[in-house]
């Protein structure tokens, strides 16, 4: 099995790339891909060392698998490119997510949507990845009606530069590199991505869509706000879920518990609920705060913790090439 990671050297690739060694990926030959200005740069995976190429050189290669991770415009200018030469790409930009003929995939969620003939495959944005995995079993039992989220974005989501503005800003420096149009430190900004026509920020809609397409269903009603926090590790979301039936605490709490993939971390005794700090490194979703909505019938609150560059994203790739590898897909 020949991977490519495209993306490399970014932020998401590195993670992909501790990703594939953790869970021992059987892969035969690694192709770090990155832009002209790393090529040559030497990458330690198990101990060994690979050099970057370019897109070309990684496409002359014809690998079985290529993670992408390296924007929106690479992926629709390659991913065919590598599809065309029986490449399988899972793509975690945002680029393929919305087109029809392309699946959108969350393993605990979808997994089984996939064939053989899906050659680029969209990983969803992160944000939605977390909620929709802890959505799915109580949508299987309840069927959700409406969904209400808040969520608490870790600066990690935006990248290097936005860390490094949160680190400048915390050590007093207020002239380096922004990477929001304001000072992030000590401060909470209500806006994740561009503004749409609508009012609501690109971010919230792909929580909206995504959870649509993802779920497979298009009656589930979602509204969502997204703001970005000054934590680093994890991105964590209030989620409001109106269900159409009525449901049994207990019974949400165990199917959370046996569902794939769910950590619950929900025992206010003894002041245990998840936060980023604890979710940072993992692989797992964390659930807790579990409790009714007690103004609304059939109304469920929960609290979703997970790491962004994990699960919400190197992870679920990495999971997603798993899936296909296990089902003889690719
Ligand atoms: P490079 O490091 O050579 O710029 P991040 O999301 O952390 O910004 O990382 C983006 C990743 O995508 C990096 O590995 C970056 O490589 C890679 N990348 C960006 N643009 C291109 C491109 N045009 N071709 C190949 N890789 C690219
Ligand atoms: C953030 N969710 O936290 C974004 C980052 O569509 O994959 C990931 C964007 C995406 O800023």
């Amino acid at each position: 099995m020949k991977i490519a990671v495209v993306g490399a050297t970014g932020l998401v690739g590195t993670v992909m790339l501790k990703v594939l060694e953790e869970r021992n990926f059987p892969l035969t030959e690694l192709i770090p891909v990155a832009s002209e200005k790393s090529v040559g740069k030497e990458i330690t995976f198990k101990g060994k060392v690979f050099k970057v190429v370019n897109l070309e050189t990684a496409i002359a290669m014809k690998p079985d698998v290529a993670l992408f991770s390296a924007g929106g415009s690479t992926s629709l200018t390659y991913a065919p490119l590598f599809a065309e030469v029986g490449t399988t790409v899972i793509d975690n930009s945002s680029a393929w997510r919305m087109d029809p003929s392309k699946k959108l995939v969350v393993p605990e969620v979808n997994a089984d949507e996939l064939t053989a003939d899906d050659k680029i495959i969209a990983n969803p944005n992160c944000s939605t990845i977390q909620m929709v995995v802890a959505l799915k079993p109580l949508h299987d039992l309840y069927k959700i009606k409406r969904v209400v989220v808040s969520t608490y974005q870790s600066v990690t989501g935006t990248g290097v530069k936005a860390v490094e503005q949160m680190m400048n800003e915390r050590k007093g420096i207020t002239d380096g590199p922004m990477a929001y149009p304001y000072q992030i430190d000590l401060n909470v900004i209500p806006q994740i991505d561009v503004f749409e026509e609508n009012g609501y920020t690109k971010e919230e809609m792909k929580m909206i869509k995504e959870t649509n397409k993802i779920m497979g269903d298009d009656q589930i009603r979602v509204t969502a706000t997204t703001v970005r926090i000054p934590v680093m590790g994890g991105h964590a979301e209030s989620v409001n879920i109106e269900f159409e039936k009525d449901f049994d605490i207990a019974e949400v709490r165990t199917a959370l518990e046996n569902t794939a993939g769910i950590i619950v971390v929900d025992d206010i005794a003894n002041l245990k609920y998840p936060m980023p700090k604890d979710a940072h490194e993992k692989d797992e979703v964390f659930v807790g705060r579990i409790r009714r909505d007690e103004s609304q019938d059939n109304t469920l609150n929960l609290w979703i913790v997970a790491d962004n560059l994990r699960k919400g994203a190197a992870t679920n790739a990495v999971q997603i090439a798993e899936y296909l590898l296990s089902k003889g897909l690719i």
